[in-house]
């Protein structure tokens, strides 16, 4: 947005709100950022659709809003000279599902239009709006997966610089796809706000050379490597308190809390708190005088509803159905774990305490052939809502040749009816001891190509296994 702004409009700068200082979304002192700075109109992306009063503090200062946002509309909108927003009721636009970026592209191609523009002014942003759409989680079905197809060709062919020096830097020589995007780009991005400022991840995106990018990619990757690092250990401590409670091992829900914690990464560690306890998890540090924190749900256990229930406990609170994020007195922790544990186990059901995978098919190892992985690719990009097929072959046994690599994964070498099979299994280095009984079991994969030296082959990304029945 601020590049193509910028070729309209000479005096157009870029405003990042600091995650912590600042908050999510609109600010104050942003507006008094453009004030200060002789701006008379603020584009607000992604944000800004809940900032009512803000933007009523901007218009009184002479600065006018327009508002590209995709999330939910209170009943009072925001005094903005426009907003594109999708979610409105009465906006007419055929798809609900854009992201907050993809709602700023529209706003591009409205313009290119207007102004009589060739439309590459606009759609020459494509690889970063495919970036966005994986990064922000939205349903990849609709325009989001031709915005996403489109955007990838343009991230393999002729990248902005900032993904290049990314890809580069993070060892990347495989062709991008949206799970690259999500596992390799979008955590450096999203690290650079989570551990200091979120600016330079746009000064490496609008960096004009690809050595001014590589500057600001070197410092992205090393926010991320602090926030691995971070993670990794918040997650061991977590993990540790609720073993050494007997009690909180039997609950329905997990709160943790240490006041040293990582405020950039409790979020995250939620998320991996519930891969071995699995149940709505709540991860809490001290911020200032307070306690701060994110919380995560299982499918199907609404979250805002069970945080809503405790609000006797809490300062204030904000989120939906799977995540969600609170203050608190420090001195109402406790309270406020036992309150939740209460809620919780009322009105959670068992079978959602019971992670589930969703199988597509059953197909024979000797179906794991070219010809059927190019049709599972011609269903690309895959993300939320288009999920990449999850196939079971029953009843396969060790080669022989399975072999733990790097102490947590394993390596599979399976076959059956005289047709072996290779792949991977990240984090189940656990399942070595079932494979080496060498009975029969059954295994839920998808199908994944291997490159290495040069040459392709299919494998399979191993996400389950058990004995056969
Ligand atoms: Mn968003």
């Amino acid at each position: 947005m601020y590049r193509f702004l910028k070729k309209i409009h000479t005096h157009t700068g870029f405003y990042i709100p600091h995650r912590y200082r600042e908050g999510y979304g609109v600010s104050k002192a942003g507006i008094d950022y453009a004030k200060e700075n002789g701006f008379t109109l603020i584009v607000s992306l992604d944000c800004g659709i809940k900032s009512a009063d803000l933007i009523a503090y901007s218009k009184d200062l002479g600065i006018d809003f327009i508002v590209c946002d995709h999330h939910l509309p209170d009943k009072t909108l925001p005094p903005a000279v426009a907003i594109l927003n999708p979610k409105q009721d009465d906006c007419a636009y055929p798809y609900k599902e854009l992201c907050g970026c993809g709602v700023g592209f529209k706003l591009m191609q409205a313009l290119t239009d207007k102004l009589d523009l060739h439309p590459d002014t606009a759609f020459q942003y494509l690889d970063l709006l495919a970036t966005a759409i994986a990064a922000d989680i939205v349903p990849i079905t609709g325009e989001n997966r031709i915005l996403a197809h489109h955007g990838l060709l343009k991230a393999n062919q002729e990248p902005n610089n900032g993904i290049k020096a990314l890809a580069k830097l993070s060892g990347l020589i495989t062709e991008l796809h949206i799970t690259n995007l999500v596992f390799m780009i979008a955590p450096r991005v999203n690290a650079a706000g989570r551990m200091d400022d979120a600016t330079k991840a746009v000064e490496m995106f609008i960096a004009e050379t690809e050595e001014d990018a590589l500057k600001y990619a070197e410092m992205l990757h090393s926010d991320n490597t602090e926030r691995k690092e971070a993670d990794k250990t918040i997650t061991e401590e977590a993990l540790a308190q609720i073993s050494e409670n007997e009690e909180w091992k039997k609950r329905k829900s997990t709160v943790v809390f240490r006041p040293h914690w990582h405020k950039g990464v409790v979020g995250i560690v939620a998320s991996r708190l519930i891969e071995t306890w699995y149940r709505p998890t709540i991860v809490l540090t001290q911020s200032g005088d307070y306690a701060a924190g994110s919380a995560r749900s299982v499918p199907g256990f609404n979250l805002y509803e069970a945080i809503h229930a405790c609000r006797e406990h809490l300062l204030g609170y904000g989120g939906h159905f799977a995540a969600a994020g609170m203050t608190l007195e420090l001195d109402q922790v406790d309270a406020f774990r036992e309150k939740f544990e209460k809620v919780v186990s009322s009105s959670i059901t068992a079978d959602m305490l019971i992670p589930e995978i969703v199988i597509d098919a059953e197909i024979e190892l000797k179906d794991i052939r070219q010809p059927l992985y190019d049709i599972i690719s011609q269903m690309e990009p895959y993300g939320p809502e288009n999920l990449r097929p999850v196939f079971i072959t029953k009843k396969v046994t060790d080669t022989g040749w399975s072999k733990i690599v790097k102490e947590q994964h394993l390596r599979f070498s399976v076959k059956k009816d005289n047709v072996t099979i290779s792949g991977i299994g990240f984090n189940m280095a656990d399942k070595y001891e079932l494979l080496q009984q060498k009975k029969q079991i059954d295994i839920v994969y998808t199908i994944e190509v291997n490159e290495w030296k040069g040459n392709t082959s299919l494998q399979i990304r191993v996400i389950d296994c058990r004995l056969s029945t």
